[in-house]
């Protein structure tokens, strides 16, 4: 009698702690922070919105040191995707440079001296 509830009991708790740590996996969250070129304000709006992509918690960039702080879940984004998606507004960053012509379509107040 024990055993006939027990057995189906074990197993429940199986798939419940398996579920559970899947999730636990899922929405980790990891921070870093790179450089990206940038000069104003309007950049800071510019550059935060283009790195907030699927799967990146949040992004704040600081106009003094031009690092961008992120926090993202490596599972659901890759890093380079976000430095790619910021480059293709037309900020430089360490690992992807912008296409001159998006650059050169920046306001005026934004143009930064290109690394
Ligand atoms: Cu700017």
């Amino acid at each position: 009698m024990i055993n006939k509830i027990s057995i189906p009991l074990t197993v429940l708790m199986f798939w419940f702690v398996q579920g559970f740590s899947a999730q636990i996996t899922q929405d980790k969250t990891e921070s870093t922070e790179f450089k990206v070129y940038g000069e104003c304000g309007m950049c800071k709006t510019r550059i935060e919105k283009a790195a907030k992509i699927e799967g990146v918690k949040s992004a704040t960039w600081d106009k003094e040191s031009k690092m961008l702080k992120i926090e993202f879940n490596p599972s659901k984004v890759k890093l380079i995707d976000i430095h790619k998606n910021i480059a293709k507004v037309g900020h430089d960053t360490d690992k992807e440079k912008a296409k001159d012509e998006t650059y050169k379509k920046l306001p005026a107040c934004c143009k930064y001296e290109r690394p």
